[in-house]
């Protein structure tokens, strides 16, 4: 079977896992690991993406199997301050 990604977050940049598999005669399942990969980037927001099962050979897909992700952010709001004086003396 075959594998799709498909929303903000991608394959290979924000998470790695895999694009096919095989299940072998007298398997009934196949389980697979997708990992995170962490980053240093504030999201504004945690990342998605959709992982649905695209093609079968010698097989069939139960219904529609698809399942949603949610990549969460762990970095904190980055903040902006400005400091110094309110006022200048005009040069020249
Ligand atoms: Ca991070
Ligand atoms: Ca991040």
């Amino acid at each position: 079977m075959s594998l799709d990604y498909t929303g903000i977050a991608l394959l290979g940049v924000d998470f790695s896992g895999i694009s096919s598999a095989t299940i072998t005669a007298g398997q009934t399942g196949l389980s697979f690991t997708v990992t995170s990969t962490d980053d240093q980037y504030f999201e504004n927001g945690n990342e998605t993406f959709t992982l649905s099962v695209s093609g079968v050979v010698n097989g069939f897909e139960f219904g529609t199997q698809v399942q949603n992700m949610t990549i969460i952010d762990d970095e904190t709001t980055p903040s902006i301050a400005l400091t110094g004086g309110t006022s200048i003396v005009e040069s020249g």
